[in-house]
């Protein structure tokens, strides 16, 4: 068992020290017997193969991350240096049932500059894993926590002081879904599940323009630290996106459903508010602040993000034709990007709505 020790005030940038956590005399927690499954992590939209449904005992979900600095296109004529949980932004969506243990391999290659780590929102103690996830490029670590609450978290990096923001504001946020062992509940307890899942990580970006209004083009993450900083400063993000980038879930790449299914939306956020809304459509179950283990609210317009947690809504396509899902901040959804697509196929029904006469001349 290692001992440890972290500083709360260097996470804090003030001078309260530091604090003993575990004691060499607690012995580690025997999971002899306790089934082991290995999860295969999938970048986002997408969710990992998993069951809605678990019986049995709780089991390790093992799961492996690595931390990429990488250059990716942000928008067409923009490529940004930015920060991966293995790759994408956000981060790969984990699921596990209540009281399953996740095991976290974090991986910070050779070929990093900086220090990273995951505080889960979903753990508990040791400021969410990240005391005890600290690694330096070259390093990895294994971090196990018990699920213990139900609902959608994020997880993010916070490596300690204005590192935390910064490594939030270049990409490193992503979400664990912890379902309840017998499924989600509607308002009135009765179990409903869901035909397909998707996961939108909304993303600030707060890349430096010059005078003339370019994007300022950096040889390296540390060589935009100092502008991004003072561009963060502002609170005024230069993007507001879905995935990672402007139009990652638009026209080719729209997400797809088809009417009568009922698809669950899973939508995070690290560092700012949002308000998602489905425009034609609406949110019939929505679990407002995450959890699982309150009744949802239903048949909302719009719904909230407060800035560091998920949120997840249920919706049954009721109508075929192309759906906008965005952030109802309408400048952050049109003119900074936070907006998707979903492609929606079957028979449309004239009951619900119809054009009484096409566009004329007034009569
Ligand atoms: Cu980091």
């Amino acid at each position: 068992m290692n001992k440890f020790i972290f500083s709360l005030g260097a996470f804090l940038g003030i001078g309260i020290y530091s604090q003993a956590l575990q004691s060499a005399e607690i012995p580690n927690t025997s999971l002899d017997g306790v089934e082991r499954v290995t999860q295969q992590l999938v970048a986002p939209p997408l969710l990992p193969e998993h069951t809605q449904i678990v019986v049995g005992d709780p089991r390790v979900i093992q799961i492996r991350m690595t931390v990429e600095e990488k250059e990716m296109q942000i928008e067409p004529g923009l490529t940004a240096h930015v920060m991966a949980f293995n790759g994408s932004i956000p981060g790969p969506m984990i699921v596990v049932h209540q009281n399953d243990y996740v095991e976290l391999t974090l991986v910070n290659p050779m070929t990093n500059t900086m220090t990273h780590n995951v505080d889960f929102h979903a753990a508990t103690g040791a400021l969410g894993g990240g005391a005890l996830t600290k690694i330096a490029p070259g390093q990895e670590v294994v971090l196990r926590f018990k699920a213990i609450k139900t609902g959608v978290f994020i997880y993010h990096c916070a490596p300690g002081g204005v590192m935390i923001p910064l490594h939030v504001a270049l990409g490193l946020s992503g979400a664990i879904m912890v379902l309840p062992r017998d499924g989600l509940r509607d308002d009135q307890g009765n179990p409903i599940s869901y035909d397909k899942a998707y996961y939108i990580g909304e993303q600030g970006f707060y890349f430096p323009k010059d005078e003339e209004g370019n994007y300022i083009q950096y040889t390296s993450t540390l060589d935009s630290m100092p502008d991004v900083l003072q561009q963060m400063r502002k609170l005024i993000p230069s993007h507001t996106v879905f995935n990672g980038s402007v139009g990652s879930m638009t026209g080719a790449n729209a997400l797809t459903a088809k009417v009568g299914e009922k698809v669950l939306l899973i939508h995070s956020q690290g560092n700012e508010d949002s308000r998602p809304h489905l425009i034609g459509g609406h949110g019939d179950f929505v679990w407002e602040g995450g959890s699982f283990n309150d009744d949802p609210v239903t048949d909302r317009e719009t719904w909230f993000i407060p800035g560091g947690s998920a949120v997840a809504a249920l919706y049954t396509f009721k109508q075929p034709g192309t759906y906008v899902y965005l952030n109802h901040n309408l400048i952050q959804a049109i003119q900074l990007g936070a907006a998707a697509h979903i492609v929606v196929e079957g028979d449309w029904d004239n009951n619900l709505m119809e054009q009484v006469r096409g566009p004329s001349a007034i009569q």
